[in-house]
Formats: C-alpha cells, sequence, structure tokens
C-alpha cells in the first residue's frame, strides 16, 4: 500500500493549495516555505536574469545558473545587464550573508541575497525546483539562511589521485547541496599531492608509489606504480573555480604524522635520515617528521610559505592525526629539543610542534585547525579542532574555549559502509557501517550547554579514499549522505528524515541529470517501505 508520510513542515503546508505531493522539495530544507499555488510562472527559452550592479562574483554566478539550467532544462537564460528580466536578482544587505529570498509570482522571479552567495544559495534552489516542477512553476516564497557558518567536506587526494576535472565535479556536488568549504586532503604516506616549487622532490619522487596493495591489506599487491599531483598552476584553477561557487579551499598539509612520502623525498626531515618509501599499504606508520632539528621547522615554514600564497583559506588543516611516538623516543635531537623546552614527554613534544606551527601561521594571517589528536598534550586557545574521533575532542575543545568542526566518524566518515550486509552488494569500503539515516542524525551540539554552542563552527563529511580507486566510487559514497550532512549543517533544527526522503525523490533528478553516481540504498528502503 502506498503511504504518504508528511512531516509537521508538508503539514503546515498541506492546506496552502498544492497537494501534498507537489510541495516544494528544496534540500536542504529552507527555514521558510510559503507555496500557495494559486498562480504559475513560465520559464521560457527567452528568459533573461538581471543583476542589480557590475558585481563580477555575481554575473558569474548568474552566468554558472545559466550555463547548469542550459544542461538541465534545455533553457538558453540570457544574463543581462539590468531589468526588464524574468529572473531578477538583488543584493539586499538587510539579509545575513549567506541568507536569501526567493519569490515565485505571476509577475516573475525575484531573489534577493544578503550577499552574492546568497543570491547563488537562491539560485541554487531554484534550480531544484525546476528539477521538480519543469519550467511551469508555482507561486511560492522562499526565506532561508543556514544554521551553520561552516560546511564542509573533505577528499582525500592522498591515498588515491583524483584529476582537476573530478575535483571541479566534486566542487559543483557540494555547490548543489550549499556546501561552503572544500577541504582538500593533499599529503599522505601514500602520496604527497601539491607542487611544492622549493622542494622539487616532494612531487617527484613524494606523488609517486611502487604499486598499491590489493583489498584490505592483504598479502597481495597490484605491482603497477601509481601516482599523480596538483601543479601550483592547477591549484589555482581549483581555488578559482571553487571561489565562483562560493566555497572556500581548506588545504590540509599533515604534520607530524602521515610523512612517509615527504620522507621518502627528503630523508633529512625524519629522526634516522634513512631510507623512507612512500607507502604502498595502508594504515599509520612510524615515519613522521623530526621534532627536534630545526631543518623540520624551516622545511615545513617554507611549504605553507608556498601553501598560504596559493589557498586564501583563513584556516589551514596541518593534520596532527595519527602520529606515533616511537622515533621521537629514541631521536637523540626529539629528546634534546623535550629538554630544552621543558616538555613532558613525546605528547608535548606534539603539541610544541603543532604550536610552532601556528604561530608561524598566524603571524602569517591565518589560524590553525588540527585533527583532535592536537589536544593531546595542551593546545593554544586560538586552534580550531577538527573532531573525528567521535564528538568527545570537540566537545572537551568547546569546553575549553576552543572553535570546533564536528566530522565524528560515528556520523561523517564517509568510507564506510552504507547497508549492513555489505558483502556482496557495496562495493569495497574500509568497514563500519553508516547509513543515510545515522548521518543525518548527528546532532554537532549534543551534550552542550547554550553558552558552549556558539564554539561549533559547523560540520563536516569526510571521503578518505584507501579503497576508492575512481571518482564514480567517491560519489557512490558521497551521495546521498552528504546531503543529509548538509541539511544538518544548513538546517539544523528543522529537520525531518521523512520530509527529507520525500525531496530526496526530486533532488536525485539532478543526480540524474549530473550523471552522478549516486548510492541507491537510501532509495531502495523508501521504496521498500510503501
Ligand atoms: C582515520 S580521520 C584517519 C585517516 C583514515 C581514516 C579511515 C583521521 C584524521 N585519520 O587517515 O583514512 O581514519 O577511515
Amino acid at each position: 500500500m502506498k503511504k504518504l508520510i508528511l512531516s509537521a513542515f508538508a503539514l503546515a503546508l498541506a492546506g496552502t493549495g498544492l497537494a501534498a505531493e507537489e510541495l516544494p522539495a528544496i534540500v536542504p530544507i529552507p527555514q521558510k516555505v510559503v507555496a500557495d499555488g494559486t498562480q504559475t510562472f513560465t520559464l521560457t527559452e527567452s528568459a533573461r536574469i538581471s543583476l542589480p550592479r557590475a558585481d563580477k562574483a555575481l554575473r558569474r554566478a548568474a552566468e554558472i545558473f545559466a550555463r547548469t539550467i542550459a544542461r538541465e532544462e534545455n533553457l538558453q537564460l540570457k544574463v543581462v545587464g539590468k531589468s526588464p528580466a524574468e529572473i531578477r536578482l538583488a543584493v539586499d544587505p538587510s539579509l545575513g550573508e549567506e541568507a536569501y529570498r526567493l519569490d515565485i509570482a505571476a509577475s516573475g522571479i525575484d531573489i534577493r541575497g544578503g550577499s552574492p552567495a546568497g543570491l547563488f544559495y537562491g539560485l541554487q534552489s531554484l534550480r531544484q525546483l525546476l528539477a521538480q516542477y519543469g519550467t511551469t512553476l508555482p507561486s511560492l516564497q522562499v526565506e532561508d539562511a543556514p544554521s551553520f557558518g561552516y560546511r564542509g567536506a573533505m577528499l582525500d587526494c592522498g591515498r588515491h589521485f583524483f584529476t582537476v576535472d573530478e575535483i571541479k565535479s566534486f566542487i559543483d556536488l557540494l555547490a548543489l547541496h550549499k556546501i561552503n568549504r572544500f577541504h582538500w586532503h593533499l599529503t599522505e604516506d601514500q602520496g604527497w599531492r601539491i607542487e611544492i616549487r622549493r622542494y622539487p622532490e616532494l612531487t617527484r619522487i613524494g606523488s609517486q608509489r611502487a604499486e598499491t596493495v590489493l583489498g584490505n591489506n592483504s598479502p597481495v599487491y597490484d605491482g603497477t606504480p601509481y601516482g599523480g599531483y596538483y601543479t601550483q598552476k592547477q591549484v589555482r584553477d581549483v581555488v578559482a573555480y571553487a571561489a565562483e561557487r562560493f566555497i572556500v579551499v581548506v588545504p590540509e598539509i599533515e604534520m607530524p604524522g602521515h610523512a612517509s612520502a615527504a620522507l621518502a623525498a627528503y630523508p633529512f626531515l625524519g629522526c634516522t635520515g634513512e631510507e623512507y618509501k612512500v607507502q604502498t599499504r595502508w594504515g599509520v606508520f612510524p615515519e613522521v617528521f623530526c621534532a627536534g632539528k630545526e631543518s623540520t621547522f624551516e622545511f615545513l615554514q617554507n611549504v605553507l610559505a608556498e601553501v598560504i600564497e596559493l589557498f586564501p583559506s583563513e584556516y589551514i588543516h596541518v593534520g596532527g592525526d595519527e602520529c606515533p611516538k616511537q622515533s621521537w623516543k629514541v631521536c637523540p635531537a626529539c629528546q634534546q629539543r623535550i629538554r630544552d623546552e621543558h616538555l613532558k614527554d613525546e605528547h608535548e613534544l606534539q603539541s610544541y610542534f603543532v604550536l610552532r606551527m601556528e604561530k608561524w601561521l598566524n603571524e602569517h594571517g591565518r589560524r590553525l585547525i588540527g585533527w583532535d589528536e592536537i589536544l593531546e598534550g595542551g593546545i593554544s586557545q586560538s586552534a580550531t579542532i577538527m573532531s573525528w574521533r567521535g564528538a568527545t575532542g570537540g566537545i572537551a575543545a568547546a569546553r575549553a574555549g576552543n572553535k570546533v568542526i564536528m566530522t565524528p566518524n560515528t556520523h561523517c566518515y564517509l568510507d564506510y559502509y552504507q547497508t549492513e550486509h555489505p558483502e556482496g552488494r557495496e562495493p569495497w569500503g574500509i568497514g563500519g557501517y553508516i547509513p543515510v539515516e545515522k548521518a543525518y542524525a548527528l546532532d554537532p551540539y549534543d551534550q552542550l550547554t547554550d553558552a558552549e554552542r556558539p564554539y561549533i563552527l559547523g560540520v563536516q563529511g569526510n571521503i578518505w579514499t584507501e579503497y576508492m580507486g575512481s571518482f564514480a566510487h567517491v560519489q557512490h559514497m558521497a551521495l546521498p549522505r552528504l546531503a543529509a550532512l548538509a541539511e544538518v549543517g544548513w538546517s539544523y533544527d528543522r529537520r525531518d528524515i521523512g520530509d527529507f526522503r520525500r525531496r530526496m525523490e526530486h533532488l536525485r533528478k539532478i543526480y540524474r541529470m549530473c550523471g552522478y553516481r549516486y548510492a541507491p540504498y537510501f532509495f531502495e528502503t523508501a521504496e521498500a517501505g510503501k
């Protein structure tokens, strides 16, 4: 039997003139939608988009929208300087920075944004309405603004390399979901992926591995060399592409752990200076940057100096996770550093390491983000924590007055399986089980008091790619769970899984039109429940 599940949100709209199945279906759910459905407006082939002023960012946003709509709706919208036009854009500074209002009436479509970013989000909502209704839209009004300022997604390009075109496609996918941060994980044990001019061996040697282990660290290897990296020109291109979609690229340069590839390129960076290799298996490795020698800090600061030239992001991620301390324990230079700096142990040595990097970043006008391990041994007040080992680190950091991005592996790890019995059904994953419903249920404020809440900047989904050799696989893992996390970040206090299901049926049309390889499981459970 077909059962229609209506949320409180949908019920509130049900009396407004549109049948339940015709209610607007925007993901993430807007703050407020009023759909009277008494009138319609039809976008025709000759429709125009007008701009309030000669704003370059806005013009680009309108052009990107027009190009998207040409592909998805087969309409050739024209971007014109000013009215008359059918789609009218305006900046309204009385609205919040990322907020927008969308008004569809018989006389046309008006979108006001608090900034060009807000307008871009209004256009994304219009794009979704066009996919839902086609070119004849019902009259409606949307008022919308995000819950969190940081809505992120991380892609690990260290374990597997993705081309610039694939990265751009990933950015498109984030833009569709109103995600505004792309955390680009660029260095790993298995590959260094960003050109650093001063240190050419990082990419000549560090971006290549001899082969790759098969399966989940089986004894067998594929025997095939693997590698790739982004030139600085390509990085600039990606950063600009993201900026046009109001996405800030947050680069991650891992230290002091996950450093095998850097050490393979420049062995003096390790404690023993012995021969290191770019890893061909997955896991955590004892080859880490030496925290004793000054030359390590000099090297990393020179690397970051190039990184901050490439990335305008206020935040720079320096990793800090999973750094085994065994080499520091037996390294004379590291032990000397512990004595000289009156540190208690190797954990405090890691803090010393991170604090030094933070000081350097701050002096250069940037802020540091690190994984929650950087809490061990003490951190400065100004560091931002990415909480991944559950929410525990994030909660402790918020209580200590540090800013936090919630990305707990209980809800945000998109490399985990999406079904309970994945064998023979899902492509290879790392393990675990995070269905869409689980990601959707993330509460970034869990256990926090009202006073502690402001320390939570937002949420992020993480795509670690040990087991994802292709971009199709990345999409399969990202979608539709990224939509669930986007709704946590944008619509924290107005979520409803039943209504999310209804709306996802429409967003799925865009996934299909864009050729995204989304996972089908969430949609299958909905069908089975009917
Ligand atoms: C932990 S999350 C890691 C990654 C792995 C991931 C696999 C984090 C900061 N470190 O290096 O790829 O688990 O799920």
